[in-house]
Formats: C-alpha cells, structure tokens, sequence
C-alpha cells in the first residue's frame, strides 16, 4: 500500500445559501467534511420581517435567533454538530441596518417594529438621517458620506459611531459566539465606517474570523482596503477577471502569486465565483452555466490567491424567489446527500444546485490539500488549453475551447500515470484504480488530451500503477 503524502488542513468555505439549520448540520456530517470543507457561511440568523422573499433575511426586526431558516436551538445545535464534524459556522451578522419597511410591522418571531424603533434595541436617535438625498437614500457611490451616512435601498441605516449602538451590536455577535460561531460575515461592511466596524470587532475575542462585504467599485471612495486591518474581504475583483481570462485563452492570467492591481492581499482575500448577489447580478459564471462553471471553481481551488468559497443555493428564474418552504414559512431542509449527476444540465426553480456533491469539486478540494502550500509555477497556454503546476505536487489543465485539445505542461512530479480528480480520481488509498480519466506524465511533461468545455488535475495522491 502506498504511503498517503501530506495534505494541508482544509481552508475552503461554502455558502449554504437560505439553507435551514437543521439541512446545514446534516450536509456537515454527510457532504461538507467528507468532501473537505473547512467551514460554512450561513444565511442570516436573526428575526426579520415576514415575507417570502429571501431577502427578508438583510431586514432585521430584533436579534432572536428565531427565522424562516430555524430556531435558536436548531441554530445552537447546527454549530454543535458542525463542530464535530471539523466544520466551522460563519454567520452573515446583518448590523448595518434595521429593516427597510416604513409601515409598522410584527417581526418573524412576534416582535412589534415600526420604521427607526425596536423596543429594547434602537429608538430614531440611534439611527443616521443623512439629509443628503431627498429621501436619504444612497443615490450616487462617489460620495462617500452618502454611502456611510444615507439608506442603503430604504434600509433604517444604524449610527455605529454611537456607543450603545456598537454595545448593542457586540452583545448580538457575542451570543452568537457564545454558541460556538467561528467568526461573522459582515453584512454591508461598505455601509459603514472602517472605525466603526473596527471599534466593535476588537471588543470581541481574539480569532474571532471577520470577513467584510466590500464590493469593490470602479473610482468609489470606499475601497475594500479600509477594512483589511482587522478581517479579510470578499474581494470582488477575481471572478470579473475570470471570465475575460476564460475568453481570452488567458493571456492576461496573472502567473504566480503577488501582488495583483484591484486585489487585496492574498491572505485578506476571499475568492468566489459567484454569491448569492452576483448570480442575480453581474456574475459571468453561475449555475446555469454548466462546464464552464466548473472550469472557473476548478482554477479557483487550484489558485494560490486568496481563500476560496465555493457557493450552493437554488435555482431561480425570479431574482426574488425565495427558497421552497411550508404554509408557515419554514425554508423547507433540503439534503444534497443523494444528489447524484450534477451539475445537472436544468433545474427546476427552486432545486438545490448542491454544489458541496459535485465530484469535480469534491476532486479539486482534495487537489487542494496536496497541493496548496507549494508554489504555483508559470502558467502554459496552447489555444483554447491553460493549466499550471503546483511545484512538484499537482498540475491542472482546462479547455475552455469547443473542440478537443491536447496541452503538454512541464512539471517536477514523477513520470507515471495518475487518476484525474475531476472526473473522480483514484478507487481508494488501497485500490489504485481511476474511476474515470487518467493522464501521464513522461520525461517531466504531463500531457491532457482533453475533451470540448474540460478541466482535469492530477496530484500526486493519484499516482497508480
Ligand atoms: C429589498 C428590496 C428593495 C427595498 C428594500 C427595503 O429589493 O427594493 O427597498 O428591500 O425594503 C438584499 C437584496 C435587496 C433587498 C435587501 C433587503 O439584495 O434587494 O432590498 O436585501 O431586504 C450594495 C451594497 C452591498 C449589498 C448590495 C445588494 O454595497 O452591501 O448592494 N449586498 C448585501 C447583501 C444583499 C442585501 C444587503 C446587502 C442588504 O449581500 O443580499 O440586499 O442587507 C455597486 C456598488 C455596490 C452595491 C451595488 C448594488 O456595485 O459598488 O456597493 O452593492 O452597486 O447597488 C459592477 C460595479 C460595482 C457595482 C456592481 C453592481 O460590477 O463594478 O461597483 O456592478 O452589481
């Protein structure tokens, strides 16, 4: 039996998108931590309005654990399972804002609200009046006292200069720690001052994992930047520049890891090809695209910038549908265990993409435990073909053409043959066998002969005889 090499501790994250408490604590114990997630991002935990949108979610009325996804004890015991599953909670901590309603209203758990008062939280003093827009709402992105000081879409903007504020927003995100959270989503990040969010981070415990939403724009004022010095960023500009590079047969990939113009540094970054906005947004690559999506979370996972985020929600043809639930209102918990045969070629509105189940990504996590911590070496471009070496551990090709290619990739693994894990790798550790493709590497060369719409990676855990 041959020796397993090393591999590095899991560090890739997952948005479970409108998933229910109870679904994510089953997909940690059967799909997450067998396929090597590190840990999950949750949609928001805290009692909203009630609407069937899922956007109802960015719209708190009080900080019950209580929502159309669970309760708290489901929540408590979703972090507890994870947990001992080796997989980490991120909560999506929505604290730049209350709801957007104006008329009064009762929130999700039976909380009464009315626009600028939540009894025992806030009253209309703890909230910004910008005055700078007629309906001081954010209209123009260049301004930055707008962006921080007005509504985000009608959105009761909270004041985070104020201390009681930060107080009550701590103790919030205090309880969520107390329930064993690894760390926060911040909802907004760009809504407020750097300051602030700072202000109230540091009361919080060391480690506490902070990952701001900064989306970064063309020559507006706040740029992702501000926020590096306590937490890491979703850096926006990776997958804008995914596609181009698709397109362009990567002449314009950047070849190793350094610094890249518009991109935070490596280890403040957090990589996606899409979220749950850019699939209703400005992403290129969504579901819906099949191979190609592959293609692009393929070279996400086998790049050395940034921490990557695979993304699974459901499929949509309205872009405010919110996910399946019950007469009630409950998000109905969905299992991606079986899932089988994915990415599916359509969805129905409404089925889980299951990404976390797809073979080509389980495949390319476990590239990444081989591989991440050794240098990615200068990458190779033949027509529509590109694909790079991780030093000595694992190479990736892709084709992003319409017509089978063949590419040949210079590398330091040893001469031999080995299992393809985009397509489903070795048997076992004790069965060399491939499941499916399989590529050589002869006299220091590997060479992919690989199908229209392909990525394939080989490492060195799939050598077989
Ligand atoms: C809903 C209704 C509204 C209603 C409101 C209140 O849709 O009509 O007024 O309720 O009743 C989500 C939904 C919203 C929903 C909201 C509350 O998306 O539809 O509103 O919940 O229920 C900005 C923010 C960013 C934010 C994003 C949506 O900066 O933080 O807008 N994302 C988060 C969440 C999001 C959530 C909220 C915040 C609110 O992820 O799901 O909203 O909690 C530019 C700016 C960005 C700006 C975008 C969109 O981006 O740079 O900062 O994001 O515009 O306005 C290019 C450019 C880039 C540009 C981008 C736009 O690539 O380079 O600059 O395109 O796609």
């Amino acid at each position: 039996v041959p020796l397993e090499p090393d591999r590095a501790a899991p560090d890739v994250g997952i948005q479970l998108f409108q998933l229910p408490w109870t679904a994510i604590a089953d997909e940690c114990e059967q799909t997450l931590a067998p396929n090597g997630f590190a840990w999950v991002l949750t949609s928001p935990p805290n009692e909203h309005i009630v609407r069937d949108e899922w956007w109802a979610s960015y719209q708190p009325v009080s900080y019950e654990l209580e929502s159309r996804l669970g309760t708290r004890d489901e929540f408590a015991d979703m972090v507890q399972r994870c947990d001992d599953a080796g997989v980490q909670i991120i909560a999506d901590a929505v604290i730049n804002h209350m709801t957007g309603q104006d008329d009064p209203g009762v929130g999700w758990a039976g909380t009464p609200y009315e626009h600028y008062d939540y009894p025992d939280l806030y009253g209309y003093d703890d909230f910004h009046h910008c005055g700078l827009t007629a309906n001081d709402d954010i209209s123009n992105y260049d301004d930055r006292a707008q962006v921080q000081t007005c509504e985000l879409v009608n959105l009761a903007d909270l004041d985070t200069s104020r201390q009681n504020v930060r107080d009550t927003v701590g103790a919030y995100l205090d309880d969520l720690l107390s329930l064993g959270v690894a760390g926060f989503r911040i909802d907004a990040a760009k809504h407020m001052d750097a300051a602030d969010v700072e202000a109230i981070i540091v009361a919080l415990p060391e480690g506490t994992r902070i990952m701001s939403e900064v989306i970064r724009g063309g020559g507006e004022p706040v740029q992702p930047e501000e926020y590096t010095a306590f937490g890491e960023v979703f850096e926006f500009t990776y997958a804008r520049d995914l596609l181009p590079a698709l397109a362009s047969g990567f002449v314009n990939e950047p070849e190793t890891e350094g610094d890249r113009p518009l991109h935070v540094p490596a280890d403040k970054a957090l990589v996606f090809i899409d979220n749950h906005d850019t699939e209703r947004g400005e992403a290129d690559l969504t579901y819906r695209d099949g191979d190609l999506y592959v293609i692009a979370n393929a070279l996400m996972l086998a790049d050395d910038y940034g921490t990557p985020v695979v993304y699974s929600g459901y499929a949509f043809s309205d872009r405010d549908a919110g996910a399946p639930a019950d007469d009630a209102g409950r998000v109905t918990p969905v299992s991606c265990a079986i899932a089988t045969d994915l990415p599916a070629d359509d969805y129905e509105d409404g089925a889980r993409t299951c990404v976390q189940t797809w073979p080509a990504i389980a495949g390319m996590l476990e590239f990444r435990a081989f591989a991440m911590d050794f240098p990615r070496l200068e990458g190779v471009s033949e027509g529509d073909a590109y694909g790079f070496e991780r030093a000595g551990r694992g190479v990736i090709a892709v084709n992003v053409g319409d017509e089978a290619t063949s590419i040949q990739i210079p590398t330091t693994m040893q001469d031999g043959k080995y299992c393809d894990v985009v397509s489903g790798g070795r048997e076992s550790w004790t069965n060399d066998g491939c499941r499916d493709d399989e590529f050589s590497v002869e006299n220091g060369v590997a060479t992919f002969a690989l199908a229209p719409f392909t990525a394939a990676a080989i490492h060195l855990g799939t050598a077989h005889r």
